[in-house]
């Protein structure tokens, strides 16, 4: 061992008695990936998820994002509501991007905030939301302690890197792989942070596996090209679904022909790219779990690993993309390891994005009497500690059965070899999800005026759309049901998200009744809803009319999705600023950034330092930067 290394382990030994000495607040670190799923099988493939997350940690099956988009679910998760109450809803104007979570006001009162008066350190590499660019890069993000962020459009260009630290003039890493570029950094962070006497919340956040560009493959490190040739998709489930099926399908969908073998070779290649992507993203893992581990905090800190929004590739006949509400798209990937995490278990519990501020709040230490008061989801800390491979059974103690997943916008298929339909523009919809035991749904209302219900326990794969002229008074009884509770779930807030049925109950003056610690409900849960002794009242059009839209449009019009219940709901309003004449701003260029001439990521990269990455950076020029406009 050289003596430099050797200093440089013995101070870390002196760091290590100071981080322990102050306090017992665990550090997070959110590992946090773009479009990566759980249902095509992605982290099967990935050796060093699977043997320092999976096996020393505890993964949850049954998580799921509010809403199938970068943008959006990442400001969801930040604010801890569901997207009807941040109102960001898509990744550009009207519906929402980085522009109009600043100008709403959101990014004065987020995460990072709360967790830096607990205490914490908070900061963020990587991909932060889509519309961080080179137009409003001086902008950074408020209340994180440090960002070093990705800016738009080399967001998805794994070979022509350039970020933003601060919100400083925005650097080019010529001659390396994003994946090298973020894990180096990452691991320095995590270097200073372990100097400091507070503990630190860090999100490491790579584009991966996300398409380049529009709509090219992911470009995996030169180290990783090729290593997943030959692997194939899945062809079992709802790949490349029958005509039977397809038909039941709403909106644009219904209009896709069957895959033809061009379109499945392309496929498979995409899966394989994510594959080999992913092996960076593996190596991250490995680096942060060692240098956490150095710094001897490792058993000290929760290490999280999910994604922003699933991914299809073949599925339901779509070749690739995500923005559907079916399970590829939504059930994403939760694995986490540390302090009372069981190792080597799973954990059935639902749990949705909406629940991570909440449980990060709880980590920190505050007391849920000083949570915001917008907060959509709840903390599953005690979830997290004691994994309950049950589903939740009737009657429940709480809300955990009931999901909200919802859309505004375009449809998007990710591959120019399949054609688009012409409607693929109707794609905003409403769902819920009922996640029990016993009894599984997903129950959506499109646009289109277009309805669907699937028993996600007999037909996991969402094939069989029984909301398609119901014959029998059960799944009719079934369905009004369920009409109640997505006309609640649509425009929930707080603790109506929690437990929708509040707004549902039986008795005149009980509905509404928005306490959280009400154990006192007629009704709790849907097995209890469906008894035939409260048909006429789930049956009353005037107490609970059918979810609708009046027409497809891009962004939440208030008007547009009436009726609500309540009748006059705040969808947030009353913790953001109205964004009606925001604008995303843009730039003129007079000269380009050119991206690495070869692929980067060769195996001598491994180990590659921040000193090597940063003796070949440069500052972008005014003129890359170009000239607002
Ligand atoms: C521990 O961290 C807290 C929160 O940052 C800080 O206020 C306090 O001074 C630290 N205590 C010690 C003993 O370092
Ligand atoms: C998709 O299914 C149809 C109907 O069974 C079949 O003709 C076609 O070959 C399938 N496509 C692929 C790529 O397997
Ligand atoms: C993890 O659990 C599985 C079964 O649940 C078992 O087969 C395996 O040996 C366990 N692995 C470790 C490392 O404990
Ligand atoms: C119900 O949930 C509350 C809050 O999580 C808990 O305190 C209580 O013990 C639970 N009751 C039952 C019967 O599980
Ligand atoms: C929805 O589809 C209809 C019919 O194809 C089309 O006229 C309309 O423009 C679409 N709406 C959107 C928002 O794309
Ligand atoms: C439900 O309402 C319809 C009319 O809207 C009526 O025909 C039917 O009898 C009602 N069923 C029950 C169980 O109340
Ligand atoms: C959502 O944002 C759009 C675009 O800024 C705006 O027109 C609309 O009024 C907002 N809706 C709500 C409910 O705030
Ligand atoms: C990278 O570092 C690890 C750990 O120090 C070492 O085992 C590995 O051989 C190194 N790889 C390369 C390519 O330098
Ligand atoms: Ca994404």
């Amino acid at each position: 061992m050289g003596l430099l290394r050797y200093l440089l382990l013995a101070f870390a030994g002196v760091t290590q008695c100071l981080a322990q000495s102050n306090g017992t607040k665990p550090n997070i670190v959110l590992i946090f990936t773009d479009d990566q799923d759980l249902r095509l099988g992605s982290i099967d493939h990935m050796p060093i998820l699977q043997k320092e997350l999976i096996q020393k940690g505890t993964q949850f099956t049954n998580h799921y994002a509010t809403i199938a988009l970068c943008c959006p679910s990442r400001a969801s998760l930040l604010r801890g509501q569901a997207a009807h109450n941040t109102n960001i809803t898509n990744v550009d104007s009207p519906g929402g991007n980085y522009q109009k979570f600043m100008v709403s006001g959101e990014s004065d009162d987020y995460l990072p905030h709360w967790l830096v008066s607990a205490g914490y350190n908070a900061e963020y590499v990587g991909k932060f939301m889509n519309g961080y660019t080179r137009a409003n890069y001086q902008y950074a993000p408020k209340g994180w302690t440090y960002t070093d962020l990705l800016v738009d459009p080399f967001t998805y260009l794994y070979n022509n890197v350039v970020m933003s630290q601060n919100g400083e003039t925005p650097i080019h890493y010529k001659g390396f792989h994003q994946l090298d570029v973020i894990r180096t950094k990452a691991l320095d962070r995590i270097d200073q942070l372990s100097t400091q006497n507070k503990p630190f919340y860090l999100t490491i956040a790579p584009s991966a596996p996300h398409v380049q560009g529009k709509y090219r493959l992911p470009n995996p490190q030169a180290r990783y090209k090729g290593s997943a040739a030959g692997l194939q998709m899945s062809r079992g489930g709802n790949w490349n679904a029958s005509d039977e099926s397809q038909a039941q399908k709403p909106s644009w969908l219904k209009e896709l022909g069957y895959l033809d073998s061009i379109l499945a070779n392309r496929i498979d290649n995409h899966y394989q790219a994510r594959i080999e992507i992913l092996q960076g993203v593996d190596e991250i893992i490995q680096d942060v779990v060692d240098r956490l581990d150095k710094h001897g905090i490792l058993d000290n800190t929760y290490i999280i690993y999910t994604s922003d929004n699933g991914y299809h590739l073949g599925n339901h006949r779509v070749s690739a993309g995500k923005t559907l509400p079916y399970r590829e798209d939504t059930n994403m990937p939760l694995i986490i390891r540390g302090p009372q995490i069981k190792a080597n278990a799973t954990s059935n519990a639902p749990s949705a994005h909406t629940d991570f501020a909440p449980t990060f709040l709880e980590i920190a230490g505050v007391n849920s009497a000083d949570f915001p008061p917008f907060l959509d989801g709840q903390s599953r800390l005690s979830n997290w500690h004691n994994p309950q491979t049950a589903l939740p059974t009737c009657p429940l103690n709480g809300t955990q059965e009931v999901i909200n997943v919802e859309f505004w916008g375009s449809g998007e298929i990710e591959n120019l070899l399949q054609e688009k339909p012409s409607n693929i523009g109707n794609n905003s919809y409403k769902t819920l999800r009922i996640a029990g035991e016993e009894k599984g749904y997903l129950y959506s209302k499109w646009c289109t005026g277009e309805e669907e219900l699937y028993d996600t326990t007999a037909d996991p794969y969402e094939l069989q759309n029984l909301a398609k002229d119901p014959e029998d008074e059960t799944t009719k009884q079934l369905l009004n049901r369920l009409n109640a509770l997505l006309l609640a779930t649509k425009s929930c807030a707080d603790a109506t998200c929690r437990n929708p049925w509040k707004l549902l109950q039986p008795e005149e003056g009980r509905r509404g009744t928005i306490v959280d610690d009400d154990t006192s409900l007629t009704i709790t849960c849907l097995d209890q809803a469906m008894d035939p002794k409260y048909d006429s009242h789930f049956n009353d059009t005037s107490l609970f009319p059918r979810v609708a839209f009046q027409e497809c449009m891009e962004y939440q019009d208030i008007t547009n999705e009436a009726p609500y219940l309540p009748q006059n709901p705040g969808l947030g309003m009353a913790y953001r600023k109205p964004t009606d004449n925001y604008y995303t701003p843009s730039v003129k260029l007079s000269a380009l950034i050119v991206g690495n001439a070869k692929d980067q990521g060769g195996p001598e990269q491994r180990n590659v330092t921040l000193a090597q990455i940063m003796a070949q950076s440069m500052k972008l020029t005014q003129a890359q930067i170009g000239q607002a406009s």
